[in-house]
């Protein structure tokens, strides 16, 4: 089972609806897949979205790290040797999609090697979770009939709203049409992404007090330190902690600083290996924690889903696992598939998912 190299391979692959919020956009998928090899032939794979306006990474970045400071650390080691792997990764400050990846796919090799899903692996709760599909910035009108149409097609009924905009107006507008337009039968959450003040972020809340929000996500910075944990003691509804708590001590952090009530948690970022550290920290501490999207394409998406269905915490709301639909293709060979609201975990070993080469060779930009 050891490690015999690592690849990591550019690709972009653009978006039919560029999504946009309060920290910047998306209109290109540039994410690099990450293979990791082992002594047996095993393939590996996961994949890296770089986010610089969320965690410093570019797709060059996270190629240069993997390929000239993080592979070389684990080539030899064996894919059992997991937290040996994340303590050699953790002499690296930063670099959260790159590490994550390459940890993502160490289990991925796993699953394959054992021929089991990762999956089970990981906990084996459950075999699906419920899709929360998230709404970039638009007009009002636009928004709702968006999240109609993804209703009708997917069945989604639950929608995280981006807002974070000025005046806050603006994104109040857009959840009171969603709420009138869809009814109450919809789940409705905001996630600001840090784009307004503690005080603007206390005025939207109150201005929606009456469309039944079930989380705040991220509304203001968490580095407004008294500024926000002010604004988390006048709410009534859980403060999701996103980009603001990446590892299990920036969790800590914010939930016992009162600058948070409830968490995301991202593969993308995370890894397997410490999304579980985060996921058992939460639920020590009994905190909600939804499955976050990081923008992930279908690779990505179906890490989401394989972690999110594993463990009972993380399939009580709605997972965030349907972005993909916005990407005019991808790179599996069998898309995933929503319906009825929910993605089932793929049946294979593993992840249960194969990159279609002839895709790989269309997309990637390293030829
Ligand atoms: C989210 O939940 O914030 C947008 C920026 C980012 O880092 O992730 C996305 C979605
Ligand atoms: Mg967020």
């Amino acid at each position: 089972m050891k490690i015999t190299k690592v690849e990591a391979i550019p690709f972009a692959i653009p978006y039919v609806k560029p999504l946009r919020f309060a920290s910047g956009e998306v209109r290109v998928a540039e994410h690099v897949l990450v293979r990791v090899h082992t002594e047996d032939g095993v393939v590996g794979i996961a994949e890296a979205p770089p986010r610089p306006f969320t965690y410093g990474e570019t797709q060059a970045s996270i190629i240069a790290v993997v390929s000239q400071i993080l592979a070389p650390q684990i080539i030899g080691l064996s894919l059992l040797e997991r937290e040996t792997v994340m303590a050699r990764l953790a002499r690296t400050v930063g670099n959260p999609t790159a590490k994550a990846a390459i940890d993502m796919a160490i289990w991925d090799a796993l699953g394959r090697t054992l021929r089991v899903r990762v999956t089970d692996l990981l906990g084996g709760y459950t075999d699906r979770m419920r899709v929360s599909h998230m709404l970039g910035f638009d007009e009002p009108a636009a928004m709702v009939a968006e999240a109609a149409r993804i209703r009708d097609i997917y069945g989604i009924t639950t929608f995280k709203v981006k807002v974070g905009r000025r005046p806050v107006t603006l994104d109040t507008a857009v959840v009171r049409a969603l709420r009138e337009g869809l009814g109450e039968a919809v789940e409705l959450y905001v996630d600001g992404n840090r784009g307004w003040t503690a005080a603007e972020s206390l005025r939207a809340m109150k201005e929606m007090a009456d469309l039944g929000l079930i989380f705040a996500e991220e509304l203001c910075p968490a580095d407004d330190v008294l500024g926000r944990r002010w604004l988390v003691s006048h709410l009534d509804v859980p403060f999701i902690a996103d980009e603001s708590a990446v590892t299990a001590a920036d969790v800590t952090r914010e939930i016992l600083g009162g600058s948070a009530t409830a968490i995301s948690i991202k593969c993308a970022r995370n890894g397997f290996t410490n999304a579980q550290r985060v996921h058992h920290l939460a639920e020590g501490l009994g905190l909600a924690a939804v499955i976050g999207n990081q923008i992930d394409g279908q690779l990505g998406t179906a890490c989401a889903v394989a972690f999110g269905a594993a463990y009972r915490l993380t399939t009580q709301f709605a997972g965030e696992l349907s972005n993909f639909l916005d990407m005019d293709d991808d790179l599996l060979a069998e898309p995933l598939d929503i319906h009825d609201g929910e993605l089932l975990v793929p049946a294979g070993n593993g992840l249960g998912v194969e990159i279609d080469p002839d895709k790989l060779t269309h997309y990637r930009t390293d030829h």
